[in-house]
């Protein structure tokens, strides 16, 4: 072939036979040219049916096990075909009266094409739109089985899972890296049926009972008339819900810590925050709540570089995420228990565990690891995995129970109703992400996008006719299904009907204290600085007066800071302040952590030093980190393959700079590098040295970081004439994700 179509179409050829091998059509042989450019072509044998589409497996309705072969799900055969399988030779023209006449009605592919292509987006979440997911498997380690008899616990078994992350407040096309809650959902298509545990990465909630969650967000989402700003809080309407309903201070302090702006999806704690009932295999009940531990730590980005993010990469933590998995930097979690005595009161040392505004310090009740999860593999298809997976807190196996948490209560409800709409109809547990690995037995029939074959003609219980099928769990009382119902208990509260709560619900500030107390004086320094940027973009007055009013119930050093910051005075407390000890494992800082998956910058030019740019990659790799080379221009710059180009950087993708560039000094600049050092390189490093990133020159990039402004004295700051010294250096200040001590906190 000569004409670039011709080529074009040889290497598509190429590829189809790479991608199907086996095809029927011999490469040469008549039609197995690109359809359409060679006629006429040879008859086809039936493509295999599509996984979805075969016989529902033996006991099962839905087909399940679902299948995981990614090929199931895949395009299939070389040919274009219409959504009924007929072969199709043209689809770039209508089918006209005339080269320039109108389009004829009975052209049923354009009409099919249009018509599906118009309904492609399906409603988007009313909470948590925007999201970003991976597939992974839980192993559980066997030391679950004294709390709980469900089978994912046992020793050493896998279960595949697949985890969804989120924002809260944004719309589906929102930024990532914006100042909110993120949501840590896990559905565990355990042996014994589907268990979710929807989760945060905040232990406790705004609110303790669920008939407020329309209320909370509506007043969090962008405001009704001009539907500004989005996917924010940094607004009245949140901030005048927060500060007239109080037990929301609890939540939203960790909102304003660095906790609402994490680093990455892979280094976010997770939590059930609900109370949840478990059984053991000889029937005792215990309350428990669930923690995830991240194995690479808790970090944050600093809120400078979160609001850079989402206008320089809006999907910087879809990214990280997909990247890491690409490259095998398989993020990594423990689940952890904390277990508590299942009495009457549902209470534990005074905190009542059934308010979702409260946590219990791990102090007091450590979490204990149960297991692992490990997320190995990206989603195939957004829409078909991330889009379409249907989480539901009543998605639960036997031996782990609800509670009579009311926001919990709620929660049952919501997550059923919501799918109708979003996913069209009641039968959305069909859904090849949705489906369960156990096999389904259920008397749900027809309904919109039923997909199962149904055979029987019984459908109901008990029957004579379908021989009885299905049957009832057992009354074996080794069947661990009927175990867990017999044994669960029903807390009864007083048997009136109300509309009240408890008065242990009262206390809505002496955790928030607990919260505040628990950090270091630099994640204070942050959370002041929060508060005063959000309450500063609110118009009404009266609203951050009410919030420092919030604010000095909680600490007088925050009050004052944050009233300074917005010019209003301080107001003082109205109740005395609760004194409760710190919870160290409540702050972030202070620790070092794996450093794999970490993004380190090495910038180079012609005048850089080879050999150790080269060691330095070799190092990194070998760390599992990421090194990008940065140079003024792309292909290859001293030794290495370019990654970024000074036009395509910003620090805000990078964990660690290292110069190694030593820009040719200017002849009539003596020896200085300030006049002829990148500006964008100098950006680089002042933002990083800002961020308190650790910042290093190599050989001569010593210079350039002086010339760039950078104290060579400053915290996080390094230098060296060797690359496996300075990486030495440098591993250990990644491991401490970043240098706070550079900015002594004005904050105590
Ligand atoms: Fe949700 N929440 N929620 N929520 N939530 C939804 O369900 C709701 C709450 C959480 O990746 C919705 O399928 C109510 C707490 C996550 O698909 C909806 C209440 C926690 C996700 C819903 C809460 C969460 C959701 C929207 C108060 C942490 C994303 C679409 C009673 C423990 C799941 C959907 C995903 C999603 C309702 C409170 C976590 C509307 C009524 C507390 C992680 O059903």
């Amino acid at each position: 072939p000569t004409t670039p179509i011709a080529k074009a179409a040889d290497k598509l050829e190429e590829a189809a036979e790479r991608l199907l091998p086996g095809s029927p059509v011999p490469p040469g042989a008549p039609g197995s040219g690109t359809p359409g450019v060679e006629e006429p072509t040879a008859p086809q044998p039936p493509l295999p049916p599509k996984g979805d589409q075969s016989a529902p497996a033996p006991g099962s309705a839905t087909g399940a096990p679902a299948t995981t072969d990614p090929r199931h799900r895949a395009q299939q055969g070389r040919w274009l075909t219409t959504a009924t399988g007929v072969r199709l030779h043209d689809t770039d023209h209508s089918l006209k009266a005339g080269p320039r006449g109108p389009t004829l009605l009975q052209d049923h592919h354009l009409r099919e094409k249009l018509m599906h292509f118009d309904h492609e987006r399906i409603p988007e979440r009313v909470v948590h739109a925007r999201g970003a997911a991976a597939h992974g498997r839980f192993t559980g380690y066997g030391t679950a089985a004294s709390v709980s008899l469900a089978s994912v616990f046992d020793e050493g078994r896998e279960t595949p899972v697949f985890v969804r992350f989120s924002t809260v407040l944004g719309s589906r096309g929102s930024a990532d890296t914006v100042r909110d809650t993120r949501g840590f959902a896990t559905k565990f298509y355990t042996d014994e049926g589907v268990w979710d545990l929807v989760g945060n990465n905040i232990p406790v909630f705004f609110i303790q009972d669920g008939i407020k969650f329309p209320d909370v967000v509506h007043a969090g989402k962008p405001h009704p008339d001009r539907e500004i700003p989005q996917a924010q809080s940094a607004h009245d309407s949140f901030w005048d819900f927060v500060s007239l309903h109080t037990e929301a201070q609890h939540h939203t302090i960790w909102n304003m810590s660095d906790r609402g702006i994490p680093r990455s999806y892979r280094m976010m704690e997770g939590f059930g925050v609900h109370t949840f009932r478990c059984t053991n295999a000889e029937g005792a009940t215990s309350l428990v709540k669930f923690h995830w531990k991240p194995k690479l730590g808790v970090h944050s980005l600093t809120w400078e570089e979160a609001q850079m993010l989402n206008g320089f990469d809006p999907d910087f933590h879809r990214r990280d995420l997909a990247d890491a998995i690409e490259s095998g930097a398989f993020p990594e979690w423990e689940l952890g228990i904390q277990v508590f005595e299942d009495n009457p009161e549902q209470m534990f040392e005074g905190i009542d565990l059934l308010d979702s505004t409260k946590l219990v310090p791990e102090e007091l009740a450590p979490v204990q690891p149960i297991g692992r999860l490990v997320l190995d593999a990206n989603p195939t298809n957004y829409f078909a995995e991330t889009e379409q997976v249907a989480f539901h807190t009543g998605h639960l196996v036997p031996g782990i129970d609800g509670t009579d948490d009311p926001l919990l209560q709620a929660r049952n409800f919501s997550y059923l109703d919501t799918q109708l709409t979003r996913l069209g109809g009641p039968n959305f547990n069909q859904l090849p992400i949705n489906r369960p690995h156990a096999p389904v037995n259920d008397m749900l029939r027809d309904g919109m996008h039923q997909s199962a074959v149904h055979s029987g003609v019984a459908p109901y219980q008990p029957n004579s006719l379908d021989g009885g099928c299905p049957f009832h769990a057992t009354t074996d009382p080794d069947d661990p299904a009927t175990r867990a119902f017999v044994e669960a208990m029903v807390t009864v509260s007083e048997g009136r009907k109300v509309r009240a709560q408890p008065a242990s619900y009262d206390d809505h500030f002496s955790q928030v204290r607990l919260f505040w107390r628990s950090l270091t004086p630099t994640e204070r320094e942050h959370v002041a600085r929060a508060y005063t940027f959000e309450l500063g973009k609110c118009y009404e007055q009266a609203i951050k007066e009410r919030q420092l009013l919030a604010l000095a119930q909680i600490d007088p050093v925050l009050c004052a800071e944050v009233a300074q910051g917005l010019g209003l005075p301080a107001p003082e407390p109205t109740a005395p302040l609760a004194d409760p000890d710190p919870s160290p494992a409540l702050s972030q800082l202070g620790d070092t952590w794996p450093i794999a998956g970490r993004m380190v910058g090495i910038v180079v030019d012609d005048t850089s030093d080879a050999d150790q740019v080269a060691a330095l990659r070799t190092a990194a790799f070998e760390a599992g980190t990421v090194p990008l080379v940065v140079a003024p221009h792309g292909g290859e710059v001293a030794g290495a393959t370019v990654q970024r180009t000074f036009a395509t950087v910003r620090s805000v993708e990078l964990d660690a700079v290292v110069l190694t560039t030593v820009t040719a000094p200017a002849p009539d600049a003596g020896n200085s590098l300030l006049g002829d050092l990148d500006p964008r390189v100098r950006l680089l490093v002042e933002e990083a040295f800002r961020h308190a990133k650790p910042v290093a020159g190599l050989g001569r990039g010593g210079e350039a970081l002086l010339a760039a402004g950078v104290p060579a004295d400053a915290a996080g700051v390094l230098t060296a004439g060797d690359a496996t010294a300075l990486w030495s250096d440098l591993t250990d200040l990644l491991a401490a994700h970043r240098a706070w001590d550079r900015f002594p906190p004005s904050l105590t």
